[in-house]
């Protein structure tokens, strides 16, 4: 029922050719309240031509399928994890207990502590296991910096990445160009 709800939110916001066929990034979230900040993961994803797969799960609710979703992702051919959750956010440091991958948080902020919460929760990993943190609800860095750990081996996507840094410069300067006129 979750699934297809999650499927259903992300066609309203207009991802329906999300291309999940052998996906190489998994994107997770604790509730699919998350989904509005980490739909935007699964845009710069899509923009880049990454097949990518979005799931909810839950460290707190459904422990049992975390664990099998983390301990089997390697082997399904995912390469990163995106991990988003608000408040008590133990998913992505959970996940990144169970795989070899490279995870990447995303403090979601919630209803209460306007995120400081999950952004502690997520970034205070204990020694020998890390997550790649991001900004509170910046779930777009996280799509990036996933594009930008795949591309070390993956010279084309590596290319799309410093064509989006140039045309990201000439925006900016067009735009203060702009302002000084
Ligand atoms: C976390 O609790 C989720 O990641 C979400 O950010 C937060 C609230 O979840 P809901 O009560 O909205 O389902 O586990």
């Amino acid at each position: 029922v979750l699934e297809a709800r999650l499927k259903s939110m992300l066609r309203e916001e207009g991802y329906e050719n999300l291309n999940e066929a052998a996906p190489r990034v998994g994107i997770v979230m604790g509730s699919d309240s998350d989904l509005p900040v980490m739909k935007d993961a699964a845009r710069i994803l899509n923009m880049f031509g990454v097949s990518t797969e979005v799931r909810i799960v839950s460290a707190h609710r459904t422990p049992e399928l975390m664990y099998s979703y983390a301990s089997s992702a390697r082997e399904r051919g995912i390469q990163v994890i995106i991990a988003g959750a608000g408040g008590a956010a133990h998913l992505p440091g959970m996940v990144a207990s169970l795989t070899p991958l490279p995870v990447i948080g995303v403090p979601v902020r919630a209803s209460t502590l306007d995120g400081i919460d999950s952004l502690l929760s997520i970034v205070q990993m204990p020694r020998g296991v890390p997550v790649a943190t991001v900004a509170v609800n910046n779930a777009t860095n996280a799509g990036l910096l996933a594009v930008r750990m795949l591309g070390v081996g993956d010279a084309d996507l590596l290319a799309r990445m410093n064509q989006y840094q140039e045309d990201t410069r000439d925006y900016v300067l067009t735009k203060a160009e702009k302002l000084r006129k």
